[in-house]
């Protein structure tokens, strides 16, 4: 039985850009919900994969899409809350900004273009920044509960929620404003270095806390 994973910070350290009340939601009820119905999809499995990860892959070899929907969106919640932190309006630095520099020009085109991303993507899903093996930056939307881990050769670095009940608590139906504000007050670049030095040495990154 997987579990609901800790938020990295408190509910309410991210205020005013989101709220404690928004937490209780998006955390406490949706993603745990998430969580919960993946263990119910998982129930009395003999071949009950041991990560999250591994509940993933275990989804799309079977093509089963309820057990996918609930072990991606456990995954991507989880990637999401570290995705954000208390001080972020910050800058990325290093390997990872001259990356940025290169596919975006700068820091502010690419805070712009990220959020354009989000508010460009029709209905629920989520908005990623993402590296390949060779270090090159990028930008994909995925649908609904689909995640960047299934994909061959990419490494997720930053991800935002473009569900509505993101968003919907704090900025109502205002996603532009939401991903306004996400892009320039609340990326955690130093979580995001630490994913992109993980996909030039080729190693994992981030797992799901089991
Ligand atoms: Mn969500």
């Amino acid at each position: 039985m997987f579990k609901l994973s800790d938020l990295p910070y408190d509910a309410g350290a991210l205020e005013p850009h989101m709220s404690r009340e928004t937490f209780s939601f998006h955390h406490a009820k949706h993603h745990a919900a998430y969580v919960n119905n993946m263990n119910a999809a998982l129930k009395d499995r003999a071949n009950a994969p041991a990560t999250v990860e591994d509940a993933v892959a275990l989804a799309v070899r079977e093509k089963d899409q309820k057990l996918f929907n609930n072990a991606a969106q456990t995954w991507n919640h989880g990637f999401f809350w570290n995705s954000m932190a208390p001080d972020g309006g910050g800058e990325p630095s290093g390997d990872l900004k001259a990356a940025i520099d290169a596919a975006f020009g700068s820091t502010t085109a690419f805070r712009e273009q990220f959020a354009a991303k989000g508010v460009g993507h029709f209905a629920s899903g989520w908005a990623w920044l993402v590296c390949d093996r060779a270090g090159a930056v990028s930008l994909i939307d995925t649908h609904d509960a689909d995640t960047v881990i299934t994909r061959e050769g990419v490494t997720p670095l930053i991800v935002a929620d473009v569900w509505e009940h993101a968003y919907y608590i704090d900025y109502r139906n205002e996603r532009p404003r939401f991903l306004k504000v996400f892009a320039e007050s609340l990326i955690n670049w130093r979580f995001a270095e630490s994913q992109y030095a993980a996909a030039k040495a080729g190693s994992a990154g981030w797992r799901y806390p089991v």
